[in-house]
């Protein structure tokens, strides 16, 4: 039984789904995969289902009615986790853009390192992106640099989505009280676990543009993120981003 969970969501991934499941499952330490699929047209998970015998008791899927966004589809899977023996919790995109030969990497910064909370970071040694138009790396670069100026927050890469988080952090952050679901959803919770003291580490990685598959970036998405952080912010100074309530039996 394996104590790592990848969470992976998808949405009309069919070409990419099951060579992202075989490799996660080749890496050298076991790591378990659950799929957030948000009723894709393409068959996504069809596959996923067809694969389950094969991977029984490693290759989850939790099926939602629709496309309902990023950051619900991971609350939904880190509860889901939470909920089972995980210790520590993975999010990772279907398309390649994150090597899956990474997480060890990340789970090593976890276990090994001290890290609450371990970002793949493409950020921290220069630009590491590959295969993105210019523009669409000075918008994520600077998209970082300006969450950092608002945020005061120290992480380089503020809206990476390629991350482990022990269970310790997921536990402690109150879930409920998230309300972003784009990038602004993964910035959301890296100040969320900074703010409540949690440590976090940024390891190094290659990011790669998709190959395979449709981008569901909109505008939608950056706009919720410029303006989310400011929001951030101002929770943060009226002291409202707390721990979930411990309850006492
Ligand atoms: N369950 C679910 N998954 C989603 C949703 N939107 C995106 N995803 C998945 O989340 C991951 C990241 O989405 P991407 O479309 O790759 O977003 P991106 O990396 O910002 O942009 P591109 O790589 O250019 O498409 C992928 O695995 C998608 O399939 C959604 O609404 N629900
Ligand atoms: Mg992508």
């Amino acid at each position: 039984m394996s104590d790592c969970l990848v969470i992976i969501p998808t949405f009309n991934e069919k070409d990419n789904i099951e060579r992202i499941i075989r490799k996660v499952f080749s890496l050298s330490r076991s790591m378990d995969v659950l799929i957030v699929e948000d009723n894709s047209p393409d068959g996504t998970a069809g596959i996923v289902k067809s694969m389950m015998n094969e991977f029984s008791g490693r290759l989850f899927i939790e099926e939602r009615k629709g496309k309902l966004g990023l950051g619900t589809a991971y609350i939904h899977g880190f509860r889901w986790a939470l909920e089972r023996h995980y210790e520590y919790i993975f999010e990772m995109d279907a398309d390649f853009s994150h090597n899956p030969d990474d997480l060890l990497r990340l789970y090593d910064a976890a276990k090994n390192q001290g890290g609450d909370l371990v970002i793949g970071s493409r950020y921290i040694t220069g630009v590491n992106v590959v295969n993105w138009p210019m523009g669409r790396v000075l918008m994520s670069y600077f998209a970082s640099t300006y969450v950092r100026f608002v945020t005061r927050m120290h992480v380089m890469d503020t809206t990476a989505g390629f991350k482990c988080y022990t269970r310790k952090v997921l536990e402690t952050i109150d879930l409920d009280k998230i309300r972003f679901t784009g990038y602004a959803f993964q910035i959301e919770m890296k100040y969320t676990a900074w703010k409540l003291g949690f440590r976090i580490l940024e390891v190094p990685i290659i990011f790669t543009d998709r190959t395979q598959g449709e981008s569901k970036m909109s505008k939608g998405i950056f706009k919720e993120a410029v303006l989310g952080v400011i929001s951030l912010r101002w929770r943060s100074i009226m002291g409202k981003i707390k721990p979930q309530n411990v309850r006492v039996s």
